[in-house]
């Protein structure tokens, strides 16, 4: 027989198909699988490839020069529309940057995510598996130094430059991961576009949806085109449109300016009935080879597309960077109507065929008019009508304003300016990129350190204050961390993460001694916590060096949004063993997540607790978990005692956990489940073990002592 075509029945050596996980029977496990997305192993690069350093070697000027020459170069296999690939290049564009949410980072376009599950098969993505196989000979002509990420984003722009509209700039330096993003949470529905009810408290108030989601159904970047589950509404759409920019960052302003100038070119696809597209990529034969949504009514002409079911264009010239949409928006009444593929959209009422579009794929006679539901939001939502109305009245002004919400679109997730390679990096500082200036590198390190160890603070509180201030690092969006010394600022040094008063006590001796010295506020922060950890370690009778890497410049209360970083407030820090208020989510959850955003491993995770907790820096000097009784030491007496049998371990009614003494009952420590699961989870526990073990008491300490430094430098992106 054919391999394939049956047969015997063989036994499988391995699990080789995703529906099969040995840890399925106890779906409430931590995932910490999380935590190791990006292992070597994972990565066909060389182990000296630097991504950076080789972008740096790109030709920009012939890739960017190739990217828009590919525009207008017909395929066959997916026909241009008016011979032309810009609109499909920035909806791809967009729809890849567009699954950023602000919540937590997750999602957009940095990572080149869009080429794998569940991504490059969401409902909401169809056809876009056909602009990356249109950019594929660019992709293996310039190879690795020019990263699917970067390559997607730079087809939006050149389609623009292409199509008469001047961008705000472009910055290569995206880095391609290997495999789905498996940390970030899309919503728990089973079924795609299921109705929009399940992510909301209440449907009828947009804000409810729950967070960190920013989109109205399984697998869609932001509304339901056709309206509030397939209702059309634009005044409710709009308030749903509000809400999923808003939770993409962008204002009205920059909502309204993205919606009329992403539509200003390009069509929707639904002139054929979709009856029998074929399966998204994920879920194709082999024989497809990954390329999904197969129209069985499709020909060479692009007038026989099916994408969204939608019918139709926003302007007379949809190739053309115009004016054309406020026009159509304005000067025309609307009426709900069916596509030919039965989709709900809006008509104009008695517009001349001539001021219609042409055919897509220059067949005679006229193509159609349309408005999504969601862009009737803009004519019927007051605040969104009147925006619009001022960017007819003044084009210039909507092309400034579009260039930069799409530069802010495209970029957010990259962190500092400093991540920015190539020609075209504006030069501007803009306030989204949580800019910091540079810091002082020629000041006497070790005069800093011998103030502080002088300053009868104690290592606790240069611990804690360094920590509180490093950890609201995410490697999700390149926000947060220790440089730019942004604890000392509105909204942080009011956070009851922070533990305010203690932070203003410490920040009171601190920024004394940084203007003393010459070393920046940052700087200090986290020296003083190496001072203090140097003590702990010292304490313990080890001989470590902390590592330092000076620099680290102070932001100043104009160079930060503070609205915008109320995302980055922690409601809970496993590692100093508190959280804000009672959550549906567990404290071991809670600790995994921002682990992740940290980008620390499960053994680097495992270290950092059991470290932090032996030197006494609990949130408020609880003494949940601080299973010693020589505090401050860095010892590995948290894993010795964790993993010791002359224990017992009761859970409280108040949710926190006695440890007591098998023989006599005795009462020795308290604990929260952020402790014990590293006993009860197997692959914690192994961690735990090795970590309690006589042989490894040095390791503990200098493991802690890498793991550390790696969050206190977390975001020196100008060290690489
Ligand atoms: Fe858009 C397309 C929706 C926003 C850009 N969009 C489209 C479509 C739809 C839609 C349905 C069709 C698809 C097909 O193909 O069929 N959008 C939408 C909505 C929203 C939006 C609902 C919200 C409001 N867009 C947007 C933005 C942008 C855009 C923001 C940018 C900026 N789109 C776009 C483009 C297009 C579209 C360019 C075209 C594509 C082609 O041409 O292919």
């Amino acid at each position: 027989r054919m391999p394939g075509l049956g047969g015997c029945p063989v036994n499988h050596g391995g699990n080789t198909s995703m529906d099969a996980s040995v840890t399925k029977w106890w779906p409430s496990a931590l995932n910490l699988d999380i935590l190791h997305q990006r292992g070597a192993r994972t990565n066909p690069m060389d182990a000296d490839y630097n991504h950076r350093d080789a972008v740096k070697g790109l030709d920009f000027e012939a890739v960017k020069a190739d990217v828009k020459a590919l525009m207008t170069e017909n395929q066959d296999w997916w026909p241009a529309d008016w011979g032309h690939y810009g609109g499909l290049m920035i909806r791809l564009a967009w729809h890849s940057a567009g699954s950023y949410r602000m919540q937590d980072g997750r999602g957009g376009a940095g990572s080149g995510n869009i080429r794998f599950a569940p991504l490059n098969s969401w409902p909401d993505n169809a056809s876009l598996d056909k602009a990356r196989r249109l950019l594929w000979p660019v992709k293996k002509k310039y190879g690795n130094a020019l990263s699917w990420a970067d390559l997607i984003i730079l087809s939006g722009n050149m389609a623009y430059e292409s199509m008469g509209f001047e961008t705000f700039g472009f910055g290569f330096g995206r880095e391609d991961i290997w495999g789905p993003e498996t940390d970030v949470y899309w919503g728990s529905e089973n079924e795609w576009l299921a109705p929009s009810e399940n992510r909301y408290d209440d449907l009828d108030d947009a804000s409810t949806m729950h967070n960190p989601l920013a989109a109205v159904h399984m697998g869609l970047i932001y509304v339901n085109p056709e309206g509030v589950n397939g209702q059309p509404d634009p005044a409710r759409t709009a308030a749903h449109v509000r809400e999923t920019f808003a939770r993409m960052a962008m204002n009205d302003e920059e909502t309204a300016a993205l919606t009329c100038g992403g539509h200003t070119v390009g069509k929707a696809h639904g002139a054929v009935a979709g009856d029998n597209i074929g399966a998204e990529p994920e879920g194709c034969p082999v024989h497809a080879q990954g390329f999904g949504w197969a129209n069985p009514d499709q020909t060479t002409s692009a007038s026989s597309s099916f994408t969204s079911g939608i019918e139709g264009a926003w302007t007379k010239n949809p190739i053309q960077f115009d004016m054309g949409y406020f026009d159509y928006l304005f000067d025309y009444e609307w009426e709900l109507q069916k596509s030919p593929a039965g989709a709900w959209q809006w008509e104009p009422v008695d517009m001349p065929d001539s001021e219609k579009p042409t055919l897509a794929g220059g067949e005679d006679g006229h193509g159609r008019a349309m408005m999504t539901d969601a862009d009737m939001a803009m004519k019927v939502d007051p605040i969104y009508n009147e925006i619009c109305q001022r960017f007819r009245a003044d084009p210039a002004y909507f092309k400034d304003t579009f260039a930069r919400a799409w530069f802010k679109l495209t970029h957010r997730d990259m962190g500092p300016r400093v991540n920015y390679i190539g020609p075209d990096v504006p030069a501007e500082d803009l306030i989204w990129q949580d800019p910091i200036p540079a810091g002082a590198t020629d000041y006497d390190v070790a005069a800093v350190k011998a103030k502080i160890a002088e300053s009868g603070l104690t290592s606790a509180e240069l611990i804690a204050t360094a920590w509180d201030s490093a950890r609201t690092f995410r490697g999700s969006d390149k926000r947060g961390g220790a440089n730019g010394a942004r604890i000392r600022l509105a909204p942080q040094k009011d956070w009851v993460a922070n533990e305010p008063d203690r932070l203003a006590k410490v920040l009171g001796i601190l920024e004394p001694i940084a203007s003393e010295t010459g070393a920046s506020i940052a700087d200090t922060i986290v020296l003083g916590g190496n001072v203090g950890l140097e003590m702990a370690i010292k304490a313990a009778g080890f001989s470590i060096d902390v590592p330092f890497s000076p620099g680290r410049g102070d932001a100043t209360a104009e160079q930060t949004d503070a609205d915008s970083f109320s995302v980055l407030e922690p409601f809970a820090d496993g590692f100093r063993n508190w959280q804000k208020e009672d959550y549906a989510v567990s404290a071991e959850e809670m600790m995994l997540d921002r682990a992740q955003l940290l980008g620390l491993t499960a053994a680097e995770m495992t270290v950092l607790l059991g470290g932090m907790r032996v030197m006494g820096t609990n949130h408020g000097g609880n003494t949940h978990g601080v299973f010693t009784d020589r505090v401050g030491q860095l010892t590995s007496d948290f894993f010795v005692n964790l993993t010791d049998m002359a224990n017992t371990w009761h859970p409280m009614d108040d949710g926190t956990y006695e440890i007591r003494d098998r023989a006599t009952g005795d009462v020795k420590w308290t604990a929260t489940s952020a402790d014990l699961v590293f006993g009860s989870n197997s692959i914690l526990r192994s961690y735990a073990e090795v970590y309690a073990q006589d042989d490894n008491k040095e390791k503990f300490a200098r493991d802690f002592v890498a793991a550390w430094t790696k969050v206190m430098d977390a975001d020196r992106f100008d060290l690489v």
